[in-house]
């Protein structure tokens, strides 16, 4: 079967029950193509909210989690919680997470290859199902910066990417899995970014706030 495009919005930090219920009454009203999975990336406090608001047709994610269902971690929620209320998704490793890698170009540093391989064995060395994992490639450089990866760039990126799932996990794997980009993504850049082979979707920050999000969902259609 081919692989459903996605579209997630991270809203990161961002909104208010006000904002977030607006925007929200905008998705909800708007002509989103049935060809395109949708989830949501809400802050935990408003988790709650999104899903209850949202139509079901739009998932809702965490935008983190620790990695047990309970216990004494000040300040975390776990998957077990996520499930509780209704969601199913959850960002987990976003930059904005990492400390590590997230002030260097990597592009311009000619490390990408390695960075991005090695933290997707990190990931492939802990998952069982890869049905349920969705995997975004942002450039560093990208993020929130307003500079868009090229679509030769991206897509350069998500075939390695695709290659590495192939030779480490299983050539059904690599071609079932959503590979999707994630860096400034508008409503102006995405149609040339959707076109791209191995571009199976985006994760939106700024514009997944904004009416824009609409275009970016309907991006192949
Ligand atoms: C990158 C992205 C969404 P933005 O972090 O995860 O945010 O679209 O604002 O660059």
């Amino acid at each position: 079967a081919p692989r459903k495009f996605f579209v997630g919005g991270n809203w990161k930090m961002n909104g208010d029950k006000k904002s977030l219920g607006e925007l929200i009454h905008t998705l909800n009203g708007a002509k989103l193509s049935a060809d395109t999975e949708v989830v949501c990336g809400a802050p935990s406090i408003y988790l709650d909210f999104a899903r209850q608001k949202l139509d079901a047709k739009i998932g809702v994610a965490a935008q983190n989690c620790y990695k047990v269902p309970k216990g004494a971690f000040t300040g975390e929620i776990s998957p077990a919680m996520i499930k509780d209320i209704g969601a199913a998704w959850v960002i987990l490793g976003h930059s904005e997470r990492r400390h590590v890698f997230g002030e260097s170009d990597e592009r311009e540093a000619g490390i990408t290859e390695k960075v991005v391989f090695e933290q997707t064995k990190a990931i492939a060395d802990n998952v069982k199902d890869w049905s349920k994992v969705v995997l975004a490639y942002e450039p560093v450089w990208a993020i929130g910066t307003g500079k868009t990866a090229t679509p030769q760039q991206a897509q350069e990126v998500h075939e390695k990417l695709r290659g590495w799932l192939k030779s480490h996990v299983s050539d059904a794997v690599a071609q079932s899995t959503r590979i999707i980009y994630g860096g400034s993504v508008t409503g102006s850049n995405c149609k040339e970014l959707a076109s791209q082979h191995d571009v199976d979707g985006f994760l939106v920050g700024g514009a997944s706030l904004k009416p824009e999000f609409v275009d970016i969902i309907n991006a192949k259609h």
